[in-house]
């Protein structure tokens, strides 16, 4: 054994007396943030146990078992070793940011590095490549606000990924699901996304360890928000985020497209998953936090009276309506440098 694996050998002997010393701070400073239940340390295990496995390293940081969906990849992307699940440039609770005079040109300087909607990291390549799909019309403020915190939020987490808009033409009655299924249509024929995040446009993260990856089962993202208390509000709550693989969506026939008008949608998908034989996964409570920028009920958005009956029938009908009898007139497709803003002329409900 040389020098140096002798000197190493110490070192990782030493790394028992060095942990207890870091034990004692950590109990030092935890009675000292006891009271500041907003500052988030994580506590995922893996960095405790590679520090013992010695002397080899070991490559382990995931905190789910998915494995890399990347199918696809140019020239530069072979090159470029795979990020990690939980990047390392993550900083846990970063302070939202909502500046009432901000304009698209001020978050477009802000983020150059990306185009035509897309981002990709630069010096790793990602593990999935991933969709963000938002259903929208007439929230141009909330959009804003969304950009400027998200898009950092997603750069700090290392992802390749493109924002699409699903704006909905004209003034008939809101349709969040159908939206969203046309969002994922039509993103298929401009690129193979691996992982698709269905995102209201007024909901922003709070925690970047809440990872926009796709899970093996599909994953919902926010346990809680601001205006419950960061509570759960119920079990088979499935609104707001959720992300969900190509193929898990292909699989529940994505939404339903007969939700018009607010509520229901969401649990209707939820069904849809059960009827799939999955489950759903959220993150741990203290990561799955949001603040949802505070807004009254929109005009052409009323409560859905339809959705109990519609719910009703969600097991018969789910096979037959979905991806697979989405009808829509696309109106235009435009590659803005942070968006992809799909209009569409979606129809409206027939009674
Ligand atoms: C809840 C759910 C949401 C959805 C909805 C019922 C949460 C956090 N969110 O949101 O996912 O299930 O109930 O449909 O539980 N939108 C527009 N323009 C409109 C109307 C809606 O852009 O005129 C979009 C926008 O992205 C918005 C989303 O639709 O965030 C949901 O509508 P909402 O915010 O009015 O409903 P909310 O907050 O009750
Ligand atoms: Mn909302």
């Amino acid at each position: 054994m040389g020098i140096t694996g002798i000197i190493g050998n110490l070192l990782c002997q030493m790394r028992f007396l060095l942990f207890i010393a870091v034990c004692l701070t950590i109990v030092g400073w935890a009675s000292f943030y006891m009271k500041d239940s907003t500052r988030y340390t994580p506590k995922y295990r893996t960095p405790v146990e590679n520090f013992w496995k010695c002397p080899t390293s070991v490559k382990k940081t995931e905190y789910n078992s998915q494995p890399p969906l990347v199918e696809q990849t140019s020239q530069k992307e072979v090159d470029l070793k795979t990020c990690p699940i939980l990047s390392p440039n993550l900083q846990g609770v970063v302070p939202l940011m909502f500046q009432p005079n901000l304009t698209l040109a001020d978050v477009e300087k802000k983020f150059p590095m990306m185009s035509d909607g897309h981002y990709q990291p630069e010096t790793c390549r990602a593990q999935q490549k991933v969709a963000i799909l938002i259903p929208y019309r007439n929230r141009e403020r909330h959009l804003l606000y969304l950009l400027d915190n998200l898009l950092p939020f997603l750069q700090r987490q290392q992802l390749d990924y493109a924002i699409y808009i699903i704006n909905q033409a004209g003034d008939v009655t809101f349709n969040r699901a159908k939206l969203l299924n046309i969002g994922y249509l039509e993103a298929l024929k401009e690129e193979n996304w691996d992982c698709f995040i269905f995102h209201d446009v007024d909901l922003v993260p709070e925690n970047d360890y809440n990872t926009y990856l796709c899970d093996s089962e599909p994953k919902h993202l926010v346990v809680g928000r601001n205006a419950t208390g960061y509570r759960l509000r119920y079990k088979g709550y499935f609104g707001g985020v959720t992300a969900m693989t190509r193929k898990q969506i292909a699989k529940v026939n994505g939404y339903s497209n007969h939700y018009w008008g607010w509520g229901g949608e969401d649990d209707d998908l939820y069904y849809r998953v059960l009827l799939g034989q999955m489950t759903v996964v959220r993150p741990p409570a203290e990561v799955a936090r949001y603040t949802m920028i505070f807004h009254n009920r929109d005009a052409g958005n009323e409560v859905n009276k339809e959705r109990v009956n519609l719910l009703k029938k969600a097991s018969m009908v789910w096979k037959k309506d979905g991806l697979n009898s989405c009808t829509y007139k696309l109106l235009s497709i435009e590659h803005e440098p942070l968006y992809i803003n799909i209009t569409v002329d979606i129809g409206k409900p027939h009674h």
